[in-house]
């Protein structure tokens, strides 16, 4: 299989999160797309290449001018106050607040970021829009003709993506990968696009830019919002919107589910998914369903990785995997790896 990735993503660093009271190095560190690309490339999966730069235009179609605005010039705001420190939101416009973009600083990073776990940083735009380019290279060799055109890609996308939505982001993620490559394939000619969001937490973002449209199927599997981040979306009553009524699917599980409920769930998602008949399926791949994860309850064996990847390749469509979320840092390639290799197997 064909992996896009940039270098680039290094340039998202340094920052801490805050984690029960303190701030704490940033479980999303450079290492993870490190160790990724080093199995990728011990495993033999195929050739890795650089992205080429299609412009802000195709990210434009998923995200807000204001918001790109903001993400693009938030360091230089922030740094005009004096502070050196990454940039974390203190404040949000809660409920019985009013959501009106402030000008100061302190306001806009509550009024555009919803957690305290998502570090700005002088490199984070540029990382950012790297993982957007890398995902819509590799969508683009999806939808190319002749030689060029791939059954499947691999997007090793850092910083991740599904928790961004289009003028909102956090959870460690910027701008949405996955969905800026869903909605560039629909832009050159997939009347349908299937998005399965695997990582342990609900794309919320994901969920959000796609919610009142038939042409983009959401399915996802993840830990319950009740007990689990990012805890204000992700419920099995959220079916979709107007047009978009039935084109969303969520698959809440336990804390502690292993692969026995989880691949049950993915059984369901598989088959709608058959019923929908895709053009192209994208899959946001978060390997934090694994069982050593630092920040997460499924019990997912690495084995298990295998296994799913073979369902999916079932499915037989044109398939993009972008990579999310997943904070065992020893085992993330394997795991990785792994759904990609089934993948190829099947
Ligand atoms: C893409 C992705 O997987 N984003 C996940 C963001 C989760 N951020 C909240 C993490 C809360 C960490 N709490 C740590 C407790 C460790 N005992
Ligand atoms: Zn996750």
């Amino acid at each position: 299989m064909f992996t896009v990735y940039s270098e680039e993503h290094a340039l998202h660093a340094g920052g801490a999160e805050l984690s029960a009271g303190v701030l704490v190095p940033c479980y999303d560190a450079p290492s993870r797309a490190e160790m990724i690309l080093a199995r990728v490339r011990s495993a033999g999966l195929g050739p890795v290449v650089a992205p080429e730069d299609h412009g802000r235009g195709p990210i434009e179609r998923v995200h807000s001018p204001r918001f790109l605005e903001f993400l693009s010039t938030a360091w230089e705001q922030w740094q005009a106050c004096g502070y050196h420190e990454a940039a974390l939101p203190s404040i949000w416009p809660g409920r019985h607040l009013r959501a009106v973009e402030p000008d100061n600083i302190a306001g806009k990073l509550g009024y555009y970021c919803f957690d305290a776990s998502t570090p700005l940083v002088a490199g984070s735009f540029r990382a950012a829009y790297a993982a957007a380019q890398v995902a819509l290279s590799a969508a683009a060799r999806l939808a190319s003709q002749g030689a060029r055109r791939e059954r499947a890609a691999f997007a090793l996308c850092r910083p991740p993506g599904h928790h961004a939505a289009s003028d909102l982001y956090g959870g460690y993620c910027f701008l949405n990968n996955a969905a800026i490559a869903a909605q560039a394939l629909r832009d050159v000619g997939a009347a349908r696009v299937a998005v399965l969001d695997v990582d342990y937490h609900h794309g919320n973002g994901t969920q959000a830019i796609f919610y009142d449209r038939p042409d983009v199927l959401f399915l996802s599997l993840h830990g319950d919002p009740r007990t689990e981040f990012p805890f204000f979306l992700g419920h099995a009553d959220e079916r979709g919107a107007g047009e978009g009524d039935g084109y969303n699917v969520n698959y809440p599980l336990p804390r502690g589910s292993g692969f026995g409920a989880w691949s049950e769930a993915l059984e369901d998602a598989c088959r709608r998914i058959e019923r929908y008949a895709p053009d192209a399926l994208v899959i946001s791949l978060g390997v934090d369903s694994y069982k050593d994860d630092p920040i997460c309850s499924f019990r997912l064996e690495s084995a298990d990785f295998t296994t799913y990847g073979r369902r999916i390749a079932q499915l037989r469509r044109p398939t993009l995997f972008v990579m999310e979320g997943g904070y065992a840092v020893e085992q993330i390639g394997i795991n990785a790896v792994n759904v990609l290799q089934g993948f190829e197997e099947a």
